[in-house]
């Protein structure tokens, strides 16, 4: 099932500060109301509807960054200002026009492109894309083709930003030996008295301790190239269009970093493979899913192909392995530690969404042979 903008009413506090902070940005028009965005573990999203003098209404995004997670917001500022107008400017290059078909921030009345809200906190206003969808589970290798295409063409969009100009805003996001080790503290820590639930988990992490290196030392060699990478590549991060099911853009750009590609193709994996939510409880309906593998694969390709290299397209079913497991990682440990970090809404959330990424691991690595040589048949027949 596609998600519409699923959003819920405001407390009266909350829509006095989303009201004040919307109007600070060059909005045109008479704010009408604001909403909360129901989506994403991390940020809040808010979504302001205003009218112009005509009767016409739009629609605009307010977010607030969380500053738990990002420390130094201002710098995720930084990165995603620089990100948004390279690929805009490129894209009104080649098409000599945008068609609203990019994210764009607007501009604060200071000029910059954040503002304080009222007791803390920095905003940011990006345009709204009506008549788009996002599905968490992918229902076809059409989707699938759509999104890593998008993904694809955000690389290649990006390419020839030079890496320095991005700032590293959290540090070692997928290095995936800091985040055994991190879990590895939390288990001895037992914080919440929780380990001795997760011993099945704790054992599958331990007998695949060796995955996590792998692209680490391939990069430490010189065989992966640091690129700008999203981050946070998850299927329901691709807007597609409501009457066509094309995928229009890439949202959530607060991750842009340094980074693998392969990181950003393997979270893709992760989350377009899987054909049951992030959270199922119900392990069995955990699969792979070879055939949305492929259409990812020749999606992505058909728009990164030029930008990657041999070694990259030869892990390429390999980092969907790796990312579920970093993720089951992630939620592991964000279990033991009484779930500070990934926003619950039910008991052992996280828990079941670790097992689900640990699942979908040990999948993949059955699969994993035959994937990787489709990836380089298909790299090599291009
Ligand atoms: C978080 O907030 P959201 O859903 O965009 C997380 C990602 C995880 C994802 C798992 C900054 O993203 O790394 O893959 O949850 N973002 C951050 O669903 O940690
Ligand atoms: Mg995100």
């Amino acid at each position: 099932m596609p998600n519409q903008t699923s959003v819920q009413p405001l407390s009266q506090e909350t829509a006095v500060l989303v009201r004040g902070i919307a109007d600070q940005f060059a909005i045109e028009g008479q704010y009408v109301v604001g909403e909360e965005v129901k989506s994403g573990h991390i940020n809040s999203t808010y979504l302001a509807t205003y009218e112009l003098e005509d009767g016409e209404r739009r629609r605009y995004i307010l977010q607030r960054i969380n500053e738990k997670v990002f420390k130094d917001p201002l710098a995720v500022m930084r990165n995603v200002e620089c990100v948004t107008s390279h690929i805009n400017w490129k894209v009104l290059r080649k098409k000599r026009d945008l068609g609203g078909q990019t994210l764009s921030l607007y501009p604060h009345k200071t000029g910059r492109f954040y503002g304080y809200g009222e007791g803390g906190g920095i905003w940011r206003c990006y345009n709204y894309f009506e008549g788009c969808q996002t599905y968490d589970v992918v229902e076809n290798t059409r989707q699938a083709y759509e999104a890593g295409h998008a993904f694809g063409a955000f690389q290649d969009l990006v390419s020839d930003l030079p890496p320095d100009e991005i700032v590293e805003t959290i540090p070692d996001f997928h290095h995936t030996r800091k985040r055994y080790e991190t879990l590895m503290e939390a288990v001895g820590r037992d914080s919440c008295g929780r380990v001795d639930g997760v011993e099945r988990e704790l054992e599958f992490v331990r007998r695949n301790e060796d995955v996590v290196d792998r692209l680490l030392q391939l990069r430490e060699k010189g065989d992966l190239p640091l690129r700008i990478t999203h981050n946070d590549t998850k299927i329901n991060n691709v807007l597609f269009d409501m009457e066509t099911d094309e995928a229009v853009c890439v949202i959530d750009l607060d991750t842009v970093m340094p980074g693998l590609s392969l990181y950003d193709f393997g979270d893709l994996v992760r989350t377009a493979i899987n054909p049951v939510a992030e959270d199922e409880r119900d392990l069995a309906k955990v699969e792979m899913r070879a055939g949305i593998f492929e259409a990812l694969v020749e999606g992505y390709l058909a728009s990164a192909g030029r930008v990657l290299n041999e070694a990259e397209v030869s892990q390429m079913a390999f980092s969907g392995r790796l990312i579920s497991i970093e993720l089951g990682m992630r939620f592991l440990t964000d279990h033991l530690n009484g779930d500070q970090y990934f926003r619950v809404h039910r008991e052992h959330q996280n828990l079941d969404r670790a097992r689900t990424q640990l699942r979908l691991a040990e999948q993949i690595a059955n699969y994993e042979e035959p994937m990787s040589r489709f990836a380089l048949k298909v790299a090599r027949a291009r």
